[in-house]
């Protein structure tokens, strides 16, 4: 039976007062029950430090609370009560605040933007966004990782989507794309199998977010198309350095439509304003340990401090005669077009300028479809984008809980928009009158088709009917010698060393040797180098190809190194500090970084900062052991004499400095920081400056030390 206690009022449970001497997560309340009885506050005590004016609460049916600390219970010590309906409602909705997460690209990061075009293609579309240059779009803007589940990291070897929702005026435009330019597939048909493949092993639950594992490798091998995306996946494009040094495409050929009906084939692409860049494998390993957000708190602190990321629109475009003189298929998504061959135009840009209010409601609900498409552009037949039509609506269904998530404001057209689709799952809207239903005679406003509207393509295809692929597609190796050979000696090593990393991870040998026997196709001497790095002491025999690979004319605009942009815009600079580092030096190189475009964050042992040579503090942004120099692109180390010797004993600055030469980083350090940089066995190069000489570090920082790389680590 319950003790019967004396209802009188007990401090809160759980305020640091009345919590503090328990061990953490020991709520004092049972003490105080115990003590003095029934707890009754209305939890103000809990909020003497927030100000404001405060809304009342209340319960979803606007009930006001008055107390949101305890449950409604039969006696001080009783049974909590079915009757508490305040209680019921809180636990039922959180109790269902999950919702599916997206099947592929769980792990995403939006932002809000415009689009606004400058060079109109009027010749070629009716689109208005297409032709109205100056107007300006209101875009969301998604990217994501592909294999890894929505808590995964930010950094693994991964494909990006690079999915952007322009709200234009004549309907939502969906263009989804990824940060490669192909696909692993020809056929929609295979997608279920290559997402099974690459996720984690359904037995053992792992590994999560990668690809290096048996399955992947597996199917890829008896999937001799995807070698081409191959290629890509296993080049420094999947480990960009941040979501805005990252490259988007549209993949598939689409159509442009002018008013007569005439077609023009376009691929689209963005291109990043400040230049594309990635890190190095050892680095994003690293990553994965010091941010699993790494690339969406740097889109996130960018866009706060106003820096606000932008990438241009290019269009190619060619026609149908065009098309077919090419020598491969441009329908097949595992080729690209070469921008050597059908030249690139900048129409527009896109600038990212507004974090969502909130993650979920956005950056989670948001449905992209590449079925959503305004007048003046269509599909073309490639069958992976045939399928992806299908496929996005109906994940949808299931991940936003039924047909009326395009009344999400996220998801809702910003143009007027009106049909007599009714009722459902969260129908948001009250559709006024008796007609719902077309046609009719009945009601002057109920909506009517009216031409032109959206008008298709009309295209003529011959042929019979079949499963089948179509004989164009069958050189699978052509595109991919062509992305291999069109790279530089590091990003060539790169990929060897990448190959051989994944493969490693490979339990099952005829796989492993299948892949060697699939590059010999692609280039013999990658496929010698994979087969070393791999220990085998014969390369496997090629498989049969259908077409064998021909040599075409490299493409530089494949490579990312030489195209790395001069600059630091967009770049972070750590200055590892301590008590007695010179203030001069330090605000030297603080203000040239700065007046460079970079973010500079200071990094010290202790996260109040250190007190430099001129006897004042200066606060740490980043306490050292959690800001390793793998979120930097350049370092400098100021260190008075007896700091430098000091932590050239401590290991996570040691780390510090080793990783940023591991990582072909420019360092700038002063004479005191000599007995850390030796501890870190950093050596010499031209990335090694003077840290009183800001010039210099400003300009090593602009870039990464290639020529350090061979000297430091083993690459195949
Ligand atoms: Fe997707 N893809 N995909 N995909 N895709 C999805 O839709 C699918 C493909 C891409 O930030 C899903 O709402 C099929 C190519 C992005 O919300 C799903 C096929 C490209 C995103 C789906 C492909 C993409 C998705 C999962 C082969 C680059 C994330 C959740 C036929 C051009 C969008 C969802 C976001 C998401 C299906 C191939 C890009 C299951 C069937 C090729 C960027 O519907």
């Amino acid at each position: 039976m319950a003790r019967k206690t004396p209802a009188t009022k007990s401090p809160q449970p759980n305020t640091s007062k009345a919590g503090s001497k328990g061990k953490r997560g020991e709520s004092t309340a049972s003490s105080s029950v115990g003590k003095s009885g029934e707890t009754r506050g209305n939890g103000d005590e809990l909020h003497q430090h927030a100000g404001g004016k405060h809304p009342v609460l209340t319960t979803n049916q606007g009930i006001p609370v008055a107390d949101n600390q305890n449950s409604l219970k039969a006696a001080p010590r009783g049974p909590t009560l079915l009757e508490d309906f305040i209680l019921r409602e809180k636990i039922t909705h959180f109790d269902h605040e999950r919702i599916p997460e997206r099947i592929v690209h769980a792990r995403g990061t939006a932002a809000h933007g415009t689009f606004k075009l400058s060079k109109s293609l009027s010749k070629y579309t009716t689109a208005k966004i297409l032709t109205e240059t100056g107007t300006e779009t209101p875009v969301f803007c998604r990217f994501s990782t592909v294999a890894g589940g929505a808590g995964s990291v930010d950094t693994p070897r991964d494909v990006r989507g690079f999915a952007v929702k322009f709200y234009t005026q004549e309907g939502n435009w969906d263009l989804v794309g990824n940060n490669i330019p192909v696909f692993f597939i020809q056929d929609a048909m295979k997608f279920p199998d290559l997402v099974h493949s690459v996720k984690m092993e359904p037995d053992r639950g792992y590994p999560q977010a990668g690809s290096a594992h048996d399955t992947f490798w597996d199917f890829v091998s008896l999937m001799p198309e995807a070698m081409h995306m191959i290629m890509w996946a296993m080049s420094d494009r999947t480990l960009p350095r941040s979501l805005r040094t990252m490259e988007g495409f549209g993949v598939h050929s689409f159509r442009l439509l002018d008013a007569k009906g005439k077609s023009t084939f376009v691929k689209f692409h963005w291109r990043p304003v400040l230049g594309i860049q990635s890190t190095v494998w050892d680095e994003a390993l690293k990553l994965q340990a010091a941010d699993n957000d790494f690339h969406r708190r740097d889109l996130f602190e960018a866009i706060e401090a106003g820096n606000f990321p932008a990438w241009d629109l290019a269009v190619q475009l060619f026609t149908e005669e065009e098309a077919d003189a090419f020598p491969f298929d441009h329908l097949d998504p595992t080729k690209l077009v070469p921008e050597e061959l059908v030249p690139l135009q900048v129409i527009g840009r896109m600038t990212l300028d507004r974090w969502p209010d909130n993650f979920f409601a956005e950056t989670e609900q948001v449905a992209y479809c590449p079925a959503n498409i305004v007048p003046g552009i269509d599909f073309s037949n490639d069958p992976l984008l045939q399928g992806r039509l299908f496929s996005y609506l109906d994940t949808q269904l299931s991940r936003l809980g039924g047909p009326n998530f395009h009344q999400i404001p996220v998801n809702a057209p910003k143009c007027p928009f009106a049909n007599l689709q009714r009722d459902g799952h969260m129908q948001m809207h009250a559709q006024k009158g008796r007609v719902n239903y077309e046609p009719s005679s009945l009601q002057g406003d109920s909506p009517r088709a009216t031409p032109p509207g959206y008008r298709h393509h009309a295209t003529v295809d011959d042929g019979a009917k079949g499963r089948v692929r179509p004989e164009s597609f069958a050189d699978h190796y052509s595109q991919a010698r062509l992305f291999f050979r069109s790279q530089g000696k590091p990003e060539q090593a790169h990929m060897a060393s990448a190959l051989v990393f994944e493969l490693s991870k490979v339990g099952t040998a005829h796989v492993r040797e299948a892949i060697v026997g699939h590059l010999r196709h692609v280039d013999e001497s990658l496929a010698q180098r994979v087969a070393d790095g791999l220990g085998l002491d014969a390369l496997p025999p090629a498989p049969p190809a259908q077409v064998e690979a021909r040599d075409m004319k490299p493409s530089p605009a494949l490579r990312i190194i030489d195209r790395m942009k001069d600059t630091l815009e967009g770049r972070a600079i750590g200055i590892l500090v301590d008590d007695g580092s010179d203030a001069a030096t330090v605000k030297a190189i603080r203000k040239a970084a700065e007046s460079a475009g970079a973010m500079v964050k200071i990094v010290a042992p202790k996260l109040g900062g250190a007190r430099l040579s001129d006897g004042k503090r200066l606060a740490a942004d980043g306490q050292l052991a959690g800001t390793p120099s793998v979120v930097f692109d350049a370092v400098a180390v100021v260190l008075g004499d007896e700091a430098g010797k000091k932590l050239a004993k401590d290991s996570a600055a040691v780390d510090f400095v080793a990783f940023a030469w591991a990582h072909l980083k420019a360092i700038a350090h002063d004479a005191g920081a000599a007995p850390l940089l030796k501890a870190g066995n950093v050596g010499k190069d031209a990335g090694i400056v003077e840290a009183g000489d800001a010039k210099a570090f400003i300009a090593a920082a602009k870039t990464r030390q290639w020529a350090r790389e061979p000297k430091l680590r083993m690459l195949a």
